[in-house]
């Protein structure tokens, strides 16, 4: 029998590399697997089950034996039986899953932080340190990892199965998703929501080191700007500063601090400044009106890419007082200082 060679080598790799399960490459990922694996058996264990009775039935009460049909009806202990005991299974499971889900989902604090923008068709990563890299990520083995993504077009999903784990990227909304990486290697990226032509090349590599070889990385590959060095440059160069110095004149809020804070609405509500909303007040400040504050920021949607989105909130996370705002405000003001430009790192959009 001929067998075509695109089909050996799926057989083979299959049979040799173990490709029904990706590596277990992070600590959450023994516990996805014991969920599936736990799933997995329930239902083949349902289905023999069912098998085994319908077969053990057709053969007892066959019409040989049992010419005639004969009602059985009513056992209340049986039907509560198989109730009851599915019922209980469902809801372990429930649990199970609902517990895996919150654990997945809840970044811890000390996570640290990397950002990603997705586009048709290429995953953008920055990390805070200013390090921009293409279709790929290096993370820190055994250290949280929290993703902060965004899209710029349309919806994607960062999918690592060697993590086990997977969110949407979606346009104007940022979405987390983290993992503890804890073998070094490398390991596939994919995007696994179909985006268009080019979807099934959206892939990438994320390269797990040890924290020594990851510190060395980070060095190395610095392009010599943080993400919140190029926000505090957009801040100036936009003219935020102008509104937000912290001066008692200045007639926007004070940032100074602002980051998680708790924050009363013009409409009486309370919102908690996430990195969301940050970045949303910047492009429909007047949907957010902080109490006592006219609405007369002006709208920065489509002054801003995606990139220098993430720099602002970076630069505002970072804020604890106004004096460095205060500062360059009063440089910038001086007719001998050097003015401030936008460098060629900031994007500002087209
Ligand atoms: C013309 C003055 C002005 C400019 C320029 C301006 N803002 Fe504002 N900003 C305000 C005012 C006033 C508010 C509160 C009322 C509102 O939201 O419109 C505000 C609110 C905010 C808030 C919410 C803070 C809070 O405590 O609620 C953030 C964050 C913010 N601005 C960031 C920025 C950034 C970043 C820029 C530059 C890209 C910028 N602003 C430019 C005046 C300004
Ligand atoms: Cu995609």
């Amino acid at each position: 029998m001929q067998i075509s060679p695109v089909l050996w080598q799926f057989l083979t790799k299959w049979l040799t590399s173990s490709a029904l399960w990706p590596d277990q490459a992070s600590t959450i990922a023994p516990w996805a697997d014991a969920l599936y694996i736990f799933l997995w058996l329930m239902t083949v264990v349902g289905m023999l089950l069912v098998g085994a009775l319908v077969l053990f039935f057709a053969i007892r009460y066959r019409q040989e034996r049992h010419p005639e049909a004969v009602q059985i009806e009513g056992s209340t202990l049986l039907e509560a039986t198989w109730t009851i005991i599915p019922l209980g299974i469902f809801l372990f499971v429930f649990v199970w899953g609902a517990w895996l889900y919150f654990r997945i989902y809840n970044p811890p604090a000390d996570a640290m932080q990397v950002y990603v923008v997705g586009k048709q068709w290429m995953w953008k990563a920055e990390h805070p340190g200013g390090q921009h890299e293409i279709n790929a990520l290096h993370v820190p083995s055994g250290r949280p990892v929290q993703l902060t993504m965004i899209s710029q077009d349309v919806f994607h999903s960062y999918s690592i199965p060697a993590f086990r784990v997977k969110r949407e990227v979606i346009p104007g909304r940022y979405t987390t998703v983290w993992f503890n990486a804890t073998k070094p290697g490398t390991y596939h990226l994919f995007c696994t929501q179909y985006c268009g032509t080019l979807h099934s090349g959206m892939i990438g590599e994320i390269t797990v080191m040890d924290p020594a070889d990851y510190q060395k990385w980070t060095e190395e590959s610095t392009s010599g700007m943080s993400l919140a060095q190029n926000g505090e440059r957009l801040f100036a160069s936009l003219g935020c500063i102008s509104c937000h110095s912290g001066n008692a004149t200045a007639s926007g809020p004070s940032l100074a601090g602002v980051y998680g804070s708790k924050i009363k609405m013009d409409d009486g509500t309370e919102q908690v400044a996430t990195d969301g909303f940050l970045r949303d007040v910047i492009l429909n400040p007047s949907q957010h009106v902080p109490y006592g504050y006219k609405p007369i920021m002006p709208t920065y949607q489509g002054q801003i890419s995606e990139e220098g989105l993430i720099d602002l909130v970076e630069y505002i996370k970072g804020l604890k007082t106004n004096y460095r705002v205060q500062q360059t405000l009063d440089t910038s003001k001086s007719d001998d200082a050097a003015p401030i430009t936008p460098t060629a790192s900031q994007k500002v959009t087209q």
